[in-house]
């Protein structure tokens, strides 16, 4: 198989670390930005070392410096960045406009993949305040990649089983709870759970893949797919033992976002399209995309019985 150089844009960061590790398990040429503002962050720069033990390249670069950042990009194929989200109203995702006129600049990119990583913000044209805004920035980001006609994949990897299995969907917790669950309606809204680890994998399989070339590429694993109680029963199965489930309503859930501090608001509008409206299942995957798991079959990926066992005594 030809082998690609791939430049990880954040790859310190949560999925960012999985990325470079999928990167390099698949052989790929793997360059990791190394910032120059992280400067005495000893965790971020221990990490970057043991990449560069790993195989991986490090490239020094500064979203503050244009050209260090055209050089980063001139040395490879694909870039892909996974740069925070919206915490605590730093706003970053829309620092990608630097990296894109980087790209745009260097002209050699053959596949860009932007921080998606989550609901399709090209879904999410309604969605409530101020959660919306990670939505309209991805947006922003995307109009900029389409002007510059950079190739491009966006991947919609739905929810991470870190921020919401562990936890049986709770806001405010990543364990599961002891005796009582929140069931947000009926708890028989379908969602899709992804081990982190997969999403890189399927990431990284789509890098060079034809299939895939500007599309929106949905990480949608039958098995993965069930409803907020299907995961509890599997939780319960695996305790043997029965949760209290307390079912809240949507306005209650809605308006429990008063007393709340940003990043919680943003949890709470997130959590609300997610589990009440059912924005991660309620269309079909239809023109300019495909789902992994179909485009992928070989990748085993993890079910979430498996997934739940960790959290086990
Ligand atoms: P992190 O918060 O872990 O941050 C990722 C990286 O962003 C950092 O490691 C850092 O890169 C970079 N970064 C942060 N601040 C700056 C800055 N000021 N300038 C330049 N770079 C900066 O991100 P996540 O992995 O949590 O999020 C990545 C994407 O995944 C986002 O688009 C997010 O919306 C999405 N997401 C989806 C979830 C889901 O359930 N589907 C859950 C969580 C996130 P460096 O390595 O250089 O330090
Ligand atoms: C994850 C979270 C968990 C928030 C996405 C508050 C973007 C997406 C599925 O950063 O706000 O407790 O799609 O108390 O497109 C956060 C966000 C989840 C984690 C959602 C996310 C998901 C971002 C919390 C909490 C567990």
């Amino acid at each position: 198989m030809v082998k690609s150089k791939v430049l990880v844009v954040g790859g310190t960061g949560y999925i960012g670390k999985r990325i470079v590790k999928a990167s390099l398990a698949a052989g790929h040429t793997t360059h990791v930005l190394q910032r120059l503002e992280i400067g005495l962050d000893i965790d971020k720069l221990q990490m970057l070392l043991s990449f560069k033990e790993q195989g991986a390249r490090l490239v020094e670069a500064s979203f503050s410096d244009h050209r260090s950042l055209v050089e980063a990009v001139k040395e490879v194929d694909v870039v892909i960045c996974t740069m925070s989200g919206v915490h605590f109203r730093s706003h970053n995702i829309l620092l990608q406009l630097k990296l894109v006129e980087a790209i745009k600049e260097a002209g050699n990119i053959k596949r860009f993949f932007p921080s998606e990583f989550g609901m399709d913000p090209a879904l999410m044209g309604d969605a409530i305040e101020p959660g919306r805004v990670t939505f309209d920035e991805k947006m922003e980001v995307r109009k900029a990649i389409e002007e510059a006609q950079i190739p491009y994949t966006y991947i919609s990897a739905n929810c991470f089983a870190g921020y919401f299995v562990g936890n049986l969907s709770q806001l405010g917790t990543l364990v599961p709870p002891k005796h009582k669950v929140c069931l947000y309606g009926d708890g028989n809204v379908k969602v899709v759970y992804m081990d982190e680890d997969d999403v890189a994998t399927y990431t990284i399989k789509s890098i060079d893949d034809p299939r895939t070339m500007n599309k929106t590429v949905y990480l949608r694993p039958p098995e993965n797919i069930m409803t907020q109680r299907e995961l509890i029963a599997k939780w319960e199965k695996l305790k043997g033992t029965q949760l209290h489930k307390i079912s809240i309503s949507q306005q209650d859930f809605l308006s429990s976002m008063k007393e709340m501090d940003y990043a919680g608001q943003v949890g709470v509008g997130h959590f609300y399209h997610i589990f009440y409206e059912g924005c991660l299942t309620n269309f079909e995957i239809g023109q300019n995309a495909e789902e992994a798991s179909a485009l992928y079959p070989e990748v085993c990926y993890t079910r979430m019985d498996e997934y739940l066992k960790r959290f086990l005594n």
